[in-house]
């Protein structure tokens, strides 16, 4: 099968050898969402010989480890939750002669890789060189389904250049644990491994495998077939070795310059509770062998090229005008779309399926910076999402009640499974704003897709229960003599500021969670006992909406700037411009309360108020704050600048907007924060979508009223898009000076470009309106 390959969704990097293994690990990973692969060197194996932190995780799996605290108090948490790093499905141990590659270190250079991002398959080529000179090309092509999420293929090609030699290929995978040569003092990758055990699962006609958690008691199996049909010619042979291991082997004659080619396909199966994993292992094998049964390499990639080419129809984004954000810019989507959950257990970790960095934890990443890509263009994925935050609603209403509070749900700050795994509570469990976070996603999902069915079962069951936490975490108080609702230690997005009081971001955000709560309260009164079965009586809304009405939210009049919390204002400026740049990351330097001393902003916090919240905040208004903080804000947190760039191009600065979503935008494939070595940042990498989105076309969506009003940079000629709302697709063309819109299916709809409306129809599908920058 030929895939045509288009330039434009190539991630082919040049000079290959002068770039990081590491950093090449990551932008070359292969993942569906299910499973994801680094990209190692495919000799590596277990062997210390190589530098490397190759591996395979699985979304969800994950296993416990021991947090031990100088000091442990009442509630902190036991255990610290770390994604598995499985053993690399990419290995293969290739014997030259009397050479191994097991043994002997062969020396692999890498010549070319070129990852198709409209296919999802990445084609790489290596020059392998054994102690005693012999050479040989190896190609090796690989992908992860998106069509069956459980399936991932790989095929390797072997063309020796110098010598005729008898050549073996062995592919057995007698561990699991993949040991990671990366050494790292940096918090935020998980030195943690979790412990896992690897069973044979015999007489199977293929190599399978059990492999079970020892503390978080979680099962999964694996199994991989050869393809013989493929290339009948060297045999391949199922075996199994001295230690009753089992795997492939081959063992053929090669001539220099002759291509031999191996294909295989894995299963790698779902998690279950390890009890069921063992008793039903032969079960679970059988259905999961259905998926690379009677197939091929080459028709599950092309299964799996064909969901890519629907992904990129709705979900692309063109750039006219700037060719490297547009190569960044689709290089970031393809990653989102390869490291979501689809399965409602799972959502979407900070670095993707791409290593384990910050333990292989969701965060409010997923809500905030990355499902609105999904809401716009893959609602049923967003849906899925945020199940996930549905099924461990009853987690959080656990941990708010062993916390102390009587009602509510206090949803973790960062976790796998439900229960929260930050043992540095100050910057981890006390961001309460993560309640408020997915509350508003919840109600974000519905007014952009009108998911009825979803709301009235779900979300809104989410909604109340988030704001019960706020009634119960907060409280009345008398501020300059007028009664307030304030919320106190808590620590905001910013990290270089912890357990404070009256966050402004938080404050608001809780606002309107709670207002959701009691606007929806409203309109299902005497809809199908939705009001009964939460418990919400009229006395609870009626103090929410007083609540709300009286949430202090601390301001500057004179300055007129909206304050971080309260006595922020106070603290000295630490003049980051006079650090010397080596200093940056500051929280690799510094102890976490010299920074908390400060007024410095990590990233993004008062000005993700303005960003969340545009409707009515004056130009003046957003002007004023964005002045106050830019100059404050390192951005060492990489989900900074793109808030920064729609900040700043809502403010009418133009140029900065466009510096800051440059940056932004190139964060992972240009190594901006010179950590990607260790995965992807994938809520930078939705971030990136938002500032084109809310940024440049600063799309604004009411429910009743969907507007643009755009701001293209002065380099891009044009952008283009799809966003679905509610049934209806539309695609954007926008220009400097003028917006076309066109219905793409569904129901007529209309749109405000500035302030004129534009109507498209199924009679009339296709409509322009020239605009005026304001
Ligand atoms: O969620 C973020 C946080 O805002 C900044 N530190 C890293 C986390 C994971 O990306």
């Amino acid at each position: 099968m030929r895939i045509e390959q288009s330039p434009e969704f190539q991630i082919h990097l040049q000079n290959l050898r002068s770039k990081e293994p590491l950093f090449l690990e990551t932008i070359y990973n292969v993942g569906n969402g299910h499973l994801g692969v680094r990209d190692s060197n495919p000799l590596q194996g277990n062997n210390p010989d190589y530098i490397g932190s190759p591996g395979l995780f699985i979304n969800g799996f994950f296993d416990y480890n021991n947090v031990s605290y100088g000091e442990k108090y009442t509630g902190y948490p036991e255990n610290d939750q770390v994604i598995n790093r499985l053993l690399d499905p990419r290995y293969i141990r290739i014997k030259v002669a009397n050479e191994d590659s097991a043994t002997d270190h062969f020396v692999v250079d890498i010549v070319d890789k070129n990852l198709d991002m409209q296919t999802g398959l990445l084609h790489e080529m290596f020059s392998v060189t054994t102690p005693e000179n012999r050479n040989f090309n190896l190609v090796v092509e690989s992908f992860a389904s998106l069509s069956k999420q459980n399936v991932y293929g790989i095929r390797y090609s072997i063309i020796p250049t110098n010598f005729d030699e008898d050549v073996e290929i062995i592919k057995l995978h007698n561990y699991v644990n993949q040991m990671t040569h990366q050494q790292n003092e940096d918090m935020r990758v998980s030195q943690s491994v979790g412990q896992m055990q690897l069973d044979f699962i015999p007489d199977n006609g293929q190599p399978s495998y059990l492999v079970t958690t020892f503390r978080s008691q979680q099962g999964i199996i694996l199994t991989f077939q050869a393809n013989e049909n493929y290339a009948p010619d060297p045999k391949i042979d199922y075996f199994k070795d001295d230690n009753n291991q089992y795997g492939y082997r081959s063992k053929y004659f090669a001539k220099r310059g002759s291509q031999k080619n191996f294909e295989f396909l894995f299963a790698i199966g779902n998690i279950h509770p390890l009890v069921n994993a063992r008793m039903y292992a032969d079960q679970y094998l059988s259905s999961l062998n259905n998926y690379i049964r009677d197939t091929t390499f080459e028709s599950e990639l092309l299964a799996s090229a064909q969901v890519w080419q629907t992904f990129w129809l709705h979900s692309d984004v063109q750039i006219d005008g700037d060719p490297q954000s547009q190569l960044c810019l689709r290089f970031n989507l393809f990653e989102l779309n390869q490291s979501a959950g689809r399965d409602e257990k799972t959502s979407i970790p900070a670095k993707g399926l791409t290593g384990n960095g910050y333990g292989g934890h969701f965060f409010w990443d997923t809500e905030i910076f990355m499902l609105p890509f999904f809401i716009y263009t893959q609602p049923d994925l967003a849906r899925k999402l945020l199940m996930f935050r549905y099924h461990t609603l009853h987690v959080a209403q656990q941990q708010a009640s062993e916390f102390g509070l009587s009602k509510g749900a206090m949803y973790a700050w960062r976790t796998i499974n439900g229960y929260e795994s930050s043992s540095y509570w100050l910057a981890g469990m006390a961001q309460f704003h993560i309640n408020a976070d997915i509350a508003f996603a919840v109600d974000q999902y519905y007014t952009i897709t009108g998911d009825e069915a979803f709301f009235q079962n779900y979300g809104y069951e989410i909604i109340v229960e988030t704001a019960r936490f706020w009634m119960q975490y907060g409280n009345f108080a008398t501020i300059n003599g007028k009664k307030q609702f304030v919320i106190n230690r808590v620590t905001g997005p910013d990290e270089y500021s912890a357990l404070v009081n009256n966050n402004y971001f938080t404050n608001l955000m809780a606002q309107y969670n709670i207002r959701l709560a009691v606007k929806y309260a409203h309109a299902f009164k005497g809809v199908d006992d939705v009001l009964s079965h939460l418990n919400l009586s009229e006395a609870e809304v009626t103090k929410m909406q007083e609540a709300a009405d009286l949430m202090y939210l601390p301001y500057n009049k004179e300055k007129n700037v909206k304050i971080q919390y309260q006595g922020f204002e106070q603290l000295p400026d630490m003049h980051i411009d006079q650090i010397d740049q080596s200093q940056f990351p500051l929280l690799l330097h510094y102890h976490p309360l010299m920074l908390y001393r400060y007024r410095v902003n990590k990233q993004a916090d008062t000005i993700m108020a303005d960003i969340l919240f545009p409707k009515g905040n004056t130009l003046e208004q957003l002007q004023a704050d964005y002045d106050f903080y830019e100059p404050i804000t390192t951005h060492d947190s990489s989900l900074s600048k793109a808030m920064y760039a729609i900040a700043a191009s809502r403010a009418g600065r133009k140029k900065q907007a466009y510096n800051f979503f440059t940056q932004a935008v190139r964060t992972d494939l240009m190594d901006l924060h010179h950590n990607t070595q260790n995965g992807i940042h994938a809520g930078s990498l939705g971030a990136a979508w938002e500032g084109v989105v809310y940024g440049f076309a600063r799309v604004v969506n009411n429910a009743k009223h969907f507007s643009l009003e755009p701001k293209l940079p002065a380099a891009w000629n044009m952008i283009r898009f799809k966003l679905r709302l509610r049934r209806t697709e539309v695609l954007f063309t926008i220009y400097q000076n003028e917006v076309q819109v066109e219905l793409m299916h569904g129901k007529a709809c209309e749109i405000y470009v500035y302030d004129k409306k534009v109507a498209v129809d199924s009679s009339h599908p296709k409509e322009s309106c020239r605009y005026e920058v304001r």
